[in-house]
């Protein structure tokens, strides 16, 4: 068999069923491209259809969100779930909330989500959901009633061994509190485990709103050590001014390092004394304002609303804002400008040209699926706690975390090598350990 010609054929089919869903497309291409060596030494994988069923949702999930704003305007959005793969336990992944959502960029994160939970080692599988609808200026009261309608038609498709979403972009504790709420008013059950990203004060895990952002500095650390370098003394660039970012400059200060640039739609904020986190976190986190109000507030920064934060010269760039949003140009810069390594905080934040420019350049590249890949595995020791009725210090959690994320790490080299790559090609390393342990899986568990 020409396993080349198997792989395009495939890919081809999928194309083709899943006409303009282009993120998704883009998501199985680079998964795909992985695979040769994988499917060169284990025809059965073939054999079993492994590849076409793995691509290939268990179940997707469409739905009319109903709700009435402030004004007393009937408003209808547009809500998904994708349950993707539950070879290794229940559907895991976040709900995203932004006008941009459809169907092709939420299969292509729920595609995602199975590999980065996979490479983990923690029993979850893959799955995400959310909705076009935009949170941007709306009140506590819309947001609630919002979170209302979507879960009174989710909850049925949820439970704490069935499905368990969590946070993504537009979704943090205020809208998982709402949801949780709603899901116990219609079922009549305190079911902790049935959503992750909860507060601390009533089931949350102590680390989940800091894990992916620290979990990626953490790859990112254990990259530089490959080269005998750290943190320490370096100028970091960030993307996006969020969750994942906000906790990845607080690690990277915490590392020594500085973060002198981060961003949001509107535009990117350079701050060469660093960036002030306290600041940062009042505006995006309390206040829910634009960036450029950090410059109003502080003298020695400046807000750009032209040009991208990567025009900003560094020795690493952590992406932690959407996809697509590093291009092969940004590449260019960030290499002429002698980045040493980039960490993705976000879900494919690197476009393919970008990534090949990095790998022309001899630049460590951590692709979202470990780099990121924190997140949902405290949300997976989260779901643990849940089960055991207990709560454990952050300490004890971020140290949980930390291993984790050594050991993805760790894993993604030793793959790469295994599988005749150098070991600092961490997109083959994590695509074929996060293919190799769900295939194994739905091999043992026959066709279904
Ligand atoms: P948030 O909603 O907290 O923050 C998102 C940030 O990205 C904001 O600064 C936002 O700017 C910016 N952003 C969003 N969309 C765009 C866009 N189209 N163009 C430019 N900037 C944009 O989300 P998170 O921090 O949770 O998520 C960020 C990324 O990390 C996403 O790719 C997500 O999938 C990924 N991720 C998140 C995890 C988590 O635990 N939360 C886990 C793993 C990955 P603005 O406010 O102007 O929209
Ligand atoms: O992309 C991701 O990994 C997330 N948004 C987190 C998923 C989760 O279930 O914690």
């Amino acid at each position: 068999m020409d396993t080349k010609a198997y792989i395009e054929d495939v890919y081809g089919q999928i194309c083709r069923r899943s006409a303009g869903e282009g993120e998704f497309h883009q998501a199985v291409d680079e998964v795909l491209r992985s695979l040769e060596p994988v499917l060169e030494r284990h025809p059965e994988y073939v054999d079993a259809g492994i590849v076409e069923r793995m691509s290939e949702p268990e179940r997707q999930v469409m739905f009319r969100v109903p709700w009435v704003d402030d004004q007393g305007v009937v408003r209808v959005n547009r809500g998904f779930r994708v349950e993707f793969n539950s070879a290794l336990g229940p559907y895991k992944g976040g709900l995203r909330f932004h006008p941009s959502v459809n169907l092709g960029i939420v299969k292509f994160l729920g595609f995602e989500q199975i590999f980065k939970n996979a490479l983990t080692g923690m029993a979850i599988g893959g799955g995400k959901g959310g909705a076009d609808f935009d949170p941007k200026g709306r009140s506590d009261g819309e947001v609630m009633r919002f979170c209302q309608a979507f879960m009174t038609e989710l909850y049925r498709h949820l439970g704490e061994h069935t499905d368990v979403p969590a946070g993504d972009i537009g979704v943090g504790a205020r809208e998982i509190g709402y949801l949780f709420g709603q899901y116990k008013r219609i079922t009549n059950r305190y079911e902790s485990g049935v959503l992750t990203g909860k507060p601390v004060a009533w089931g949350g895990s102590h680390a989940r709103t800091e894990a992916t952002g620290y979990g990626t500095v953490y790859f990112a650390q254990e990259m530089l050590a490959t080269r005998g370098q750290s943190f320490e003394g370096r100028r970091v660039v960030v993307s996006g001014s969020g969750n994942v970012a906000v906790y990845a400059i607080e690690k990277v200060h915490a590392l020594g390092g500085r973060v002198i640039a981060c961003s949001d739609s509107s535009g990117y904020l350079v701050d060469e004394e660093g960036i002030d986190l306290d600041l940062l976190k009042d505006i995006k986190e309390v206040r829910r304002e634009r960036i450029s109000a950090y410059a109003d507030a502080k003298p020695t920064a400046r807000f750009s609303a032209r040009g991208t934060v990567y025009d900003v010269p560094c020795d690493l760039a952590l992406p932690c804002a959407t996809q697509n949003e590093l291009r092969r140009d940004d590449a260019a810069a960030l290499v002429k400008n002698g980045v040493i390594a980039v960490a993705e905080g976000a879900n494919m934040p690197c476009t393919p040209e970008a990534v090949e420019v990095f790998r022309e350049g001899g630049v460590l590249f951590g692709p979202g699926k470990a780099a990121n890949a924190g997140g949902v595995a405290t949300s997976a020791l989260e779901m643990q706690q849940n089960a055991a009725r207990d709560t454990w210090s952050f300490q004890q959690t971020e140290s949980r975390l930390a291993a984790i994320m050594r050991d993805v790490h760790a894993q993604c080299r030793e793959t790469a090598e295994t599988y005749g790559a150098n070991a600092d090609d961490y997109v083959l390393g994590a695509n074929i350990t996060g293919f190799l342990r769900v295939a194994d899986a739905m091999t043992a568990q026959g066709v279904v």
